[in-house]
């Protein structure tokens, strides 16, 4: 079905053992391999992926998500596969979808695809409506920050081609669904969201976000930094004018007070606080031109890392499209 390229499926996976047997099977049969990353579960998640037929690689500590799919992302390298695609263990995506998001990378139309449950309402699950409206509230938010559109930014069933995987760089541990959206997006990377159907099973606990408030703040700390080291300029540059505009406010009023009355005296606190948001505002300024310089080193880093995996993995491509030079 799609001949000369080598598709790995990875399945990130904590206390799945119920599930985990299930997806395997239902996994099609042109997908080369399935590979579990078992983050130290403490029921027999590893035993089941293994007789299920999956190659399994089992984290010594739980590390979270995030770190799952950069090992699945190193192992998939390494291996030679031309295209991975990252599905949950709990049995929400139906496997038979995988063509939807592996075909616009093999015809040349995108470098990433994910699956969207909110970009078509005909597709849109019955879901907690407080995991409804936080999907929703984080897809704009990764939006807003990246300049483009997208619908559904969490969902964990996704395809990436051998060149978009090179690229990625990732370092949140608990999650890595909105970072690789804003990692791609400012490399230029082509993304393309396809509606398709979820389960939500009732009673199940999510193992990711089984406290709310705390996958909230885990979340918006990754993107937070993301969006800091990506757009130094812009994060602290706003800040500055921030900090410039109560700097003036507050010292107008004592320019004011001085105007009319002739004297300091009675307003002084005003020039006071002042010269705090100033002083904080310069600040601010020089620190947005520092970490621009370090973005720049960044990026030449990246370009370099990019430069070495494509030697250190050369040869082991068979995508015809990724000649590896
Ligand atoms: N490797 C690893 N995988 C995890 C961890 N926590 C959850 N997972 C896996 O990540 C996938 C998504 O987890 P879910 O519990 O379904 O979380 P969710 O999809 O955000 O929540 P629901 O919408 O309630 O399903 C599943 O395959 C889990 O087994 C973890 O700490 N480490
Ligand atoms: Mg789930």
């Amino acid at each position: 079905m799609y001949k000369g390229r080598l598709i790995a499926v990875i399945i990130p996976a904590f206390n799945e053992e119920d599930n985990i047997g299930g997806v395997i099977d239902s996994i099609p049969s042109f997908v080369d391999r399935a590979v579990v990353i078992d983050d130290c579960s403490r029921d027999r998640t590893s035993e089941f992926a293994s007789s299920a037929g999956a190659v399994v690689i089992r984290h010594d500590f739980n590390m979270g998500v995030g770190a799952a799919f950069n090992t699945g992302l190193e192992h998939v390298l390494k291996e030679g596969f031309d295209i991975m695609v990252n599905i949950d263990g709990d049995g929400q995506f139906s496997a038979l979808d995988i063509p939807r998001l592996i075909d616009p990378i093999v015809d040349g139309n995108a470098d990433f695809v994910t699956a969207s449950r909110f970009i078509d309402s005909g597709f849109t699950p019955d879901m907690p409506k407080i995991k409804s409206w936080g999907n929703r509230r984080m897809s704009e938010l990764i939006s807003r920050l990246s300049g483009k559109r997208f619908h559904d930014v969490s969902c964990g069933f996704r395809a990436y081609s051998r060149d978009a995987l090179m690229k990625l760089n990732l370092f949140g541990s608990f999650t890595y669904t909105q970072e690789s959206f804003l990692d791609l997006t400012f490399k230029k990377a082509r993304i393309k969201e396809v509606p398709v159907r979820v389960k939500y099973f009732g009673g199940r606990e999510s193992r990711v976000a089984s406290s709310i408030p705390n996958y909230i703040l885990q979340t918006l700390k990754i993107i937070f930094r993301t969006y800091r080291d990506y757009r130094p300029l812009r994060f602290f540059w706003s800040i500055a004018f921030i900090l410039t505009l109560l700097s003036l406010s507050f010292g107008s009023i004592l320019l004011f007070h001085y105007f009319s009355t002739g004297r300091f005296s009675g307003q002084i606190w005003s020039g006071f606080v002042g010269a705090f948001f100033f002083v904080n505002a310069v600040a601010f300024f020089i620190t947005g031109v520092i970490a621009d310089i370090l973005y720049r080193m960044r990026v030449n880093q990246e370009r370099m890392m990019y430069r070495l995996k494509k030697m250190e993995l050369s040869g082991k491509s068979h995508d015809p499209h990724n000649t590896g030079d």
